[in-house]
């Protein structure tokens, strides 16, 4: 049985929507939970005021009854409150009348490091706009309420994941510094998973690779530029007698240099990812760029954005990353209905004495 997801909605659109595939029947949701999970994303330091306009909410349409799943295409949409301010610009259809309120003129400008220029030369679009509304990162919304779904689902095996910032003091005085200089700034997350079985993942093929399913999941979101497995790069300095974890006879390890997986399988021990988040590329003091009306140099697009977003990342690589764990383990357990996914993963912990 294999997860899917899949996801839709521009930044100022009318909403973000995401179909889940591959849950079992009989898996309990909680509403406050998914919206929680809203919410933090939502609060991080640094966030733009488009967060104060956002109340982010989850709505169910479909794969849900009574708070229960029904093994059923789960559907899930996430409102763009603002889009009642870009209802002409940002509408599905052609719009009528006049002009009005935000997203009326084409952009032309664009950012060094957003999706703008290779967006447009890509899709052959004429308004900048056409391509950043979907590369925003906005859509994270959505993604972090399947991640509350995917938590929901390892809590009945046992499995915990919690994302959250690196050096968070550091952290905040750099947006405190950034802002007053109006530029932006990026920073390093960490996610850590708890409670996961040994024999997630695979070596069979590089696709099945528990660590190469979630570097994707995590270079997947709009702003990482690098991933770290455990110690990672710090590794490739290390003699190997210094590197890897000596297995107790107990099959466990006194050290987590591997960050919990081994030749792409979990381990037992905790599952441990990095994530690096590059500086967010819409400045108030804009870097030099081409106006590709006139083909003249010019500064790039300033609009309305963050200082920084990383604490809102710690919360969608925690959502990326139980979203890959349970499709992991839906892929070693299997089942249609919630009990037979649960009885699977007692069976297979008794099997192999896991403590
Ligand atoms: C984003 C730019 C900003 C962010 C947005 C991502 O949006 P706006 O231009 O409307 O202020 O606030 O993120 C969100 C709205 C969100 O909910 O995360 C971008 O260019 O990626």
């Amino acid at each position: 049985m294999k997860l899917s997801l899949s996801s839709a909605g521009e930044s100022h659109g009318p909403a973000l929507v995401a179909i889940l595939g591959g849950l079992p029947a009989g898996l309990t949701l909680d509403r406050d939970a998914i919206d929680a999970d809203l919410k933090r994303r939502q609060e991080g330091y640094g966030r733009s005021p488009r967060q104060q306009i956002e109340q982010d909410r989850v709505e169910v349409l479909a794969g849900l009854r009574q708070g229960r799943t029904l093994g059923t295409p789960l559907a899930l949409v996430v409102r763009n409150v603002d889009h009642k301010n870009w209802t002409w610009g940002m509408g599905p259809w052609p719009p009528e009348g006049e002009p009005s309120g935000k997203g009326t003129k084409p952009v032309t400008l664009p950012r060094p490091g957003h999706a703008d220029l290779a967006g447009v030369l890509k899709y052959g679009l004429d308004d900048v706009r056409d391509a950043l509304e979907r590369a925003s990162a906005r859509h994270t919304a959505v993604h972090v309420a399947a991640g509350a779904v995917a938590k929901a689902l390892l809590a009945e095996i046992g499995v915990t994941v919690h994302g959250s910032t690196v050096d968070e003091e550091q952290l905040r005085a750099a947006i405190d510094a950034a802002r007053a200089e109006r530029d932006t700034v990026g920073g390093v997350v960490e996610v850590r998973a708890d409670g996961v079985p040994p024999g997630l993942g695979s070596y069979a093929s590089k696709d099945d690779r528990l660590d190469a399913r979630l570097a994707a999941a995590l270079m997947g979101i709009q702003a990482v530029k690098g991933v770290e497995i455990g110690d990672g790069f710090a590794l490739a300095g290390l003699r190997g007698s210094e590197a890897h974890d000596e297995i107790r006879t107990d099959r466990r390890r006194d050290t987590n240099r591997a960050g919990g997986i081994e030749a792409g399988i979990s381990n037992g021990e905790q599952i441990v990812v990095r994530a690096a988040m590059k500086p967010l590329p819409t400045l108030m003091k804009p870097l030099r760029s081409v106006d590709l009306a006139t083909g003249d140099e010019s500064a790039a697009l300033v609009e309305r954005s963050d200082v920084a977003a990383v604490e809102a990342l710690a919360v969608v690589a925690e959502a990326a990353v139980a979203w890959e764990l349970a499709g992991a383990a839906r892929e070693k357990f299997g089942g249609d209905a919630l009990v037979d996914f649960v009885a699977a993963h007692r069976a297979y912990v008794e099997r192999i004495r896991w403590q």
